[in-house]
């Protein structure tokens, strides 16, 4: 498996419509297992395909005891319930707003070995799959922002834009939360 590169604001692959999957091959499976290994080394608990360069229309989740695929998800329920709540996004780092979402969510896609499936989802759940599903029809959380907040997002995010040359957030050389500088985890020292 590998850590893959993540694609940052300004990369068009964030904005564009993604493609139905139809073939599950070997290959998309190791795209799901190196997206997997991306979204845990960048401490996401969502990752979709256009944010790291990939046109197929999935994303995987884990709020960190379930992990599951969504393949060609489509939200078929929402609540009446709608909830803000703050969203953040791998691909747009250290940049954060509220949103407001439906509460809860029933999302239909087919599992990574094309199995047609129904999940139910609320609060953290829910958001993060809409965050998802977002995303594979470039839309991003940015979009939910009052004129004056997105604004004041986009000024801050020009300041650190340089740090990523290319669009390209180089997350197999970031030290995860529990390592220090010397690639220890914390409890060892
Ligand atoms: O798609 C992504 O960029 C991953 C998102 C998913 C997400 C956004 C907002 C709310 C829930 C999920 C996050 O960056 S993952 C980071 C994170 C971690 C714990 C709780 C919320 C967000
Ligand atoms: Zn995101």
């Amino acid at each position: 498996m590998s850590i893959l590169d993540i694609r940052v604001l300004g990369d068009p692959v964030l904005r564009q419509e993604t493609k139905v999957v139809t073939e599950f091959t070997d290959e998309l499976q190791r795209l799901i297992d190196d997206m997997f290994e991306t979204m845990r080394h960048a401490r996401g608990i969502g990752l979709a395909a256009p944010q790291v360069g990939r046109a197929e229309r999935l994303a995987v989740v884990d709020l960190g005891d379930d992990p599951f695929v969504i393949i060609n998800p489509e939200v078929i329920v929402s609540s009446a319930a709608r909830v803000r709540g703050e969203e953040g996004c791998l691909s747009i780092p250290d940049i954060y707003g509220d949103v407001e979402r439906p509460k809860s969510v029933t999302v239909r896609a087919l599992s990574r070995h094309g199995e047609p499936f129904e999940r139910d989802a609320s609060d953290l759940l829910a958001r993060c799959v809409q965050h998802e599903i977002d995303h594979l029809h470039g839309k991003l959380f940015l979009d939910y922002l009052s004129v004056l907040k997105r604004t004041a997002a986009l000024a801050k995010w020009k300041l650190q834009a340089a740090d990523y040359p290319g669009y390209v957030r180089r997350v197999a050389l970031e030290t995860p939360d529990d390592l220090d500088e010397h690639g220890h985890r914390e409890e060892e020292l």
